[in-house]
């Protein structure tokens, strides 16, 4: 490494985890793809015709809205503008490496065809087919990883299923049930009917017990050992680390792990949340995260009716434009071994220092501290100019030109020789 900082955060028996093989694809995916698609996209923040703003996906929850009522209302759900390649085609030129689709939510709707419940996309919609069978075919055409959310606790559909309180007294739930007729059986199904997955993204694990979390862990590795299990599992389980929901972690955190951010402010779609993103943040937010040593996955909500919303793809896409140019310093970088400074970050691979300028001194004179190599050249990824530098011991300097190609962030390579 450049300089020997100490990482201040380590991720337990996960940093092992981050370096064994089956983890290998996705430390070096850096950027992936959530969606948070079900009925609630259909409501899109209404529901028996009261509107509430965010976490659309929580509009059953939040309106305590009697879960056979609520089923009658999914029935509505027809997303028959869905086109899975037209999903893959803007991930692929977004330049996600993986995408993650809620199979089912907390509202216990499955997106897909499964033998366990009817409360499936197939046998309570007009829709009548899987879509996730589609994105499963259309991923593996693609060469993109495909990963399945699923509530493994939470199901407010279901009597026995955590989180429902309006409908089910918790004090007579037998969780245990549930895990053993709906949620562990359907993990059977998704493990079994979809091809190879990269993922199942397990979430709010809410009062399980280590063996019920271990429970599903097992039965993810023993019927697909290369899929990773995330660690919303439970219990400090699981084969990388999930930080909190738009959390970054403070400093670099070794091993496999992402930070997990929505586009604008729910995580279902919302009719009225235009709180989008812009390219500028989210280039620099991956670049952040690629700093500290993880993976960025950033959510959109598609609509009820299939599409993606029109902000989402003009943003991600613009996202992947840049990652055309930049990608080498965000793929397969780890974190950088020197912190942020005023002008941007750092990621790193051996033999070579990536600098996110995000804010040009205005001198145009850059200083890149504590270098403890020999640096030999630094050219700007996305024109392939030549920048010049000095080095004065560990202080590397870069005189910039005027006007840098990029004011979001243009990424400068330092080649360098030695420790
Ligand atoms: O309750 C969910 C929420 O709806 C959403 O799915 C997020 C995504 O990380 N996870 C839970 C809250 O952390």
């Amino acid at each position: 490494a450049v300089h020997a900082q100490q990482p201040d955060q380590l991720w337990g028996k996960n940093a092992e985890a981050g370096k064994s093989e089956k983890a290998k694809w996705f430390t070096e995916a850096k950027f992936g793809m959530f969606l948070h698609w079900g009925p609630y996209a259909h409501f899109a923040g209404d529901i028996r015709g009261k509107r509430y703003y965010g976490i659309t996906e929580w509009i059953m929850h939040r309106d305590k809205t009697p879960a056979a009522e609520y089923a009658k209302l999914a029935a509505r759900f027809n997303p028959t503008e869905f086109d899975a390649e037209e999903w893959v085609d803007i991930a692929k030129a977004s330049g996600v490496k993986y995408i993650v689709l809620t199979s089912k939510h907390h509202d216990g709707f499955a997106m897909f065809d499964s033998k366990v419940s009817d409360f499936d996309i197939v046998d309570a919609t007009p829709y009548k087919k899987d879509p996730i069978k589609a994105l499963a075919a259309a991923c593996k055409k693609a060469g993109i990883k495909l990963g399945f959310y699923y509530s493994q606790f939470q199901d407010w559909h279901e009597p026995n299923g955590g989180g429902n309180s309006w409908d089910f007294d918790p004090k007579t739930k037998d969780y245990s049930s549930y895990y053993k007729n709906k949620s562990l059986p359907q993990i059977t199904e998704l493990l079994s009917n979809y091809g190879e997955l990269g993922i199942i993204w397990f979430d709010t694990p809410g009062n399980m017990s280590k063996e019920e979390s271990s429970a599903f862990l097992e039965k993810v590795h023993q019927l697909q050992p290369n899929c990773l299990v995330s660690s919303r599992v439970g219990n400090g389980l699981g084969d990388f680390k999930d930080f909190g929901d738009g959390e970054v972690p403070a400093g670099i955190v070794k091993g496999a792990w992402e930070a997990i951010f929505t586009h604008n402010d729910s995580w279902g779609y919302s009719a009225f949340d235009q709180n989008f993103k812009t390219p500028k943040e989210m280039i620099r937010l991956l670049a952040e995260v690629a700093s500290k040593g993880g993976n960025l996955m950033m959510n959109v909500g598609p609509m009820g009716n299939g599409k993606l919303p029109a902000m989402s793809e003009q943003y991600f896409r613009a996202t992947g434009a840049w990652l055309k140019r930049n990608g080498e310093g965000i793929y397969q970088t780890s974190y950088a071994p020197i912190p942020a400074q005023p002008w941007g970050v750092m990621t790193h691979k051996p033999g070579k220092l990536y600098l996110h300028v995000f804010n040009r001194p205005h001198n145009g004179k850059l200083l890149v501290p504590g270098f403890t190599g020999t640096a030999k050249k630094a050219t700007m990824l996305a024109n392939g100019q030549a920048v010049s530098l000095q080095q004065k011991g560990k202080d590397v300097w870069l005189n910039l030109p005027a006007t840098l190609p990029d004011e979001r962030n243009t990424v400068i390579a330092i080649d360098y020789t030695g420790k």
